[in-house]
């Protein structure tokens, strides 16, 4: 595929993301009615299959240590509120630890240390979100799938779920994604950023990068990986907290 290819495959996207977005953002009446609801999901599992097939195992753009950005605007939650959150913040999270359980052999609970202990990857790359800023930041942390290979998955698992300290408007906010992109090689569990431990505004003390997708499957201030079969159980079905109550797309891949 040549560049120019590329190129235009990423500005439809982010195109179509971008205008999906306004359109929600702006025209939630229309949300409402059950049949552009059906218009809207049966778009999103067509556009996750044909994303999938274009895709592959792809690698999204990774950028040089020039071209990183002087600002990198910090969006959705910047603080938690959570007394437990605020412990461990105040603390440096010194005795905090990530939970890996569900669909898993060994339920884990990694202190931060842990983490970092762990082979660490780093990457450069490009944030865009929905909301059409983009900003291009250096992450580093453990591949997620080293981190679901030492907790070993049951056959059953298919989606790792990301439970967040945060909450927006009193719901807690989650995000999920499918096996795929848990396993590629990009996945990581960022405790690092731009060279220094994650400030608070940006996920710490630990945040998903899932770099071939919108900028909210990003969750910030993970606390929580679980593994599970089905995202019909968790909250209201559709795999993540703006998916639940805005009709983002589960798969928003750019
Ligand atoms: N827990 C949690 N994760 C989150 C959000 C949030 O509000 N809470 N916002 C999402 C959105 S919409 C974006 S664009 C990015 C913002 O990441 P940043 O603050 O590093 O720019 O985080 C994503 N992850
Ligand atoms: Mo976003």
């Amino acid at each position: 595929m040549s560049e120019h290819d590329l190129t235009r495959r990423r500005l439809l996207g982010l195109g179509a993301a971008g205008a999906g977005g306004l359109l929600l953002g702006g025209c939630d009446r229309l949300n409402e009615s059950a049949g552009w609801r059906e218009t809207l999901h049966g778009a999103t599992a067509l556009n996750h299959r044909a994303q999938r097939l274009l895709m592959g195992d792809a690698l999204a753009r990774e950028f040089a240590e020039s071209d990183l950005s002087s600002t990198f605007r910090a969006n959705g939650s910047t603080s938690v509120a959570d007394a437990v959150y605020r412990a461990h913040l105040a603390s440096g999270f010194a005795s905090w630890a990530l939970r890996v359980d569900g669909l898993v052999h060994r339920a884990l609970d990694l202190p931060l240390s842990a983490l970092r202990a762990m082979p660490q990857r780093t990457q450069i790359t490009r944030h865009d979100c929905v909301e059409g800023w983009s900003a291009i930041g250096k992450w580093q942390g453990p591949q997620l799938g080293q981190v679901l290979a030492m907790a070993g998955l049951l056959p059953a698992a298919r989606y790792a779920v990301f439970h967040c300290a945060d909450r927006i408007g009193g719901r807690p906010y989650y995000e999920s994604i499918d096996l795929i992109d848990a396993f590629h090689p990009q996945t990581i569990l960022a405790w690092r950023m731009n060279d220094a431990p994650l400030p608070e505004r940006y996920g710490a003390p630990l945040r998903l990068r899932v770099e071939r997708q919108l900028g909210y499957k990003h969750a910030k201030f993970v606390m929580r990986i679980e593994l599970v079969a089905s995202l019909a159980g968790l909250f209201g079905g559709k795999g993540g907290y703006w998916e639940d109550h805005r009709d983002y797309q589960w798969y928003a891949g750019i």
